[in-house]
């Protein structure tokens, strides 16, 4: 029979065996001035089949990160020429964002101050040498843990639940980037407010799942005909896309053939067969700032509905 440490045990194994193809995934840079130490280290990270890669100092490192910027944890010595390991650090942490890298400070000199030097400068862990293996196997993976989870939320934050379309925030952040780039190059932006058609009819007719299977099957339409530009759900059945083409002839026709696909297609695209329409506001401007484009366009996109719906209006 099973006992509670044969079942701790086994589930340490599934979690050990999950490990192993994770790690292939992982990009760890090894900065060491001594090629022992970068050998046995590397060994130590092929073993468990991490991607490794080598620097011998901290410039060489930094070279290193520039040509591979997925690179996901630093494992740096301090005592090397040209550039101290804490420096290194700091530097690091100076060019990219402790989101998406962890840093492992290793040092052998007897300094009692280093760990928390090291840890000042920006690193997230430290280990003395010599050091055991399982220490560091251990603290490694704990530090892709905490990657691996800051990922996970800031896909989360910035996706929604029931459509898996990037959500209002994401689009927000987004937006004003490509605005600011698109009116510093004097070229306009065009952003498209898109609206099903009598959805409160559909909950109302054939339940909230239905219309749920609705949104599901819409969001998977955005992929398809918006997957250059930045699209979202905004909120309820309403969903913005704004055009990374400046050409407005082009992005007037795609949204012509995503409004017609739907007349065409819609009922085929749930179990339900429910049949549905959307109406779209659309608008073309030279401006830096979100708020006024989205007001145009819904305007436009009443003016779309009191003229009959399943129609585009600019
Ligand atoms: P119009 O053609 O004027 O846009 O009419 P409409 O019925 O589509 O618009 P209205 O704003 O009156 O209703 C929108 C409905 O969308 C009301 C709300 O219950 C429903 N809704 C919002 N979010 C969700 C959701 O996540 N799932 C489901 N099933 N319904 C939702
Ligand atoms: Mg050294
Ligand atoms: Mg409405
Ligand atoms: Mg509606
Ligand atoms: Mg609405």
């Amino acid at each position: 029979y099973i006992t509670k440490e044969n079942k701790q045990a086994y589930q340490y194994l599934k979690k050990q065996l999950q490990r192993l193809p994770r790690n292939e995934q992982v990009k760890v840079l090894v900065v060491d001035d001594s090629a022992a130490t970068r050998r046995h280290i590397s060994s130590l990270l092929e073993r468990h089949k991490y991607q490794v890669y080598v620097a011998g100092d901290g410039v060489e490192a930094l070279e290193t990160l520039n040509q591979n910027p997925d690179i996901d944890v630093i494992i740096t010595d301090n005592e090397m020429p040209r550039m101290r390991g804490e420096e290194l650090c700091a530097e690091i942490r100076r060019l990219y964002s402790n989101d998406d890298k962890a840093i492992i400070g290793i040092s052998g000199t007897n300094n009692a101050y280093l760990s928390a030097r090291f840890l000042k400068s920006g690193a997230n862990d430290y280990l003395r040498k010599p050091f055991n293996p399982e220490e560091f196997y251990c603290r490694l993976s704990q530090n892709v843990d905490m990657l691996e989870n800051i990922a996970t939320i800031r896909r989360q934050a910035n996706t929604d639940y029931l459509t898996q379309l990037p959500n209002r925030r994401y689009f927000f952040e987004h937006a004003s980037k490509l605005l600011a780039i698109n009116s510093r190059q004097n070229q306009s932006s065009m952003l498209a407010m898109i609206d099903i058609d009598f959805f409160k009819k559909i909950n109302d007719q054939h339940g909230h799942d239905a219309g749920d299977k609705v949104l599901q099957s819409i969001g998977e339409c955005f992929e398809k005909f918006f997957q250059h530009d930045l699209y979202a759900r905004l909120g309820g059945e309403e969903f913005a896309v704004l055009f990374r083409s400046a050409s407005s002839t082009d992005n007037m026709a795609q949204l012509e053939q995503f409004r017609l696909f739907l007349e065409k297609n819609s009922s085929s695209l749930t179990p339900y067969h429910i049949p549905f329409t959307v109406s779209i506001g659309v608008v073309d401007k030279t401006i830096e700032s979100i708020d006024p484009l989205i007001k145009i366009a819904d305007e436009n996109l009443y003016t779309a509905k009191e003229s009959g719906r399943n129609q585009i209006a600019s």
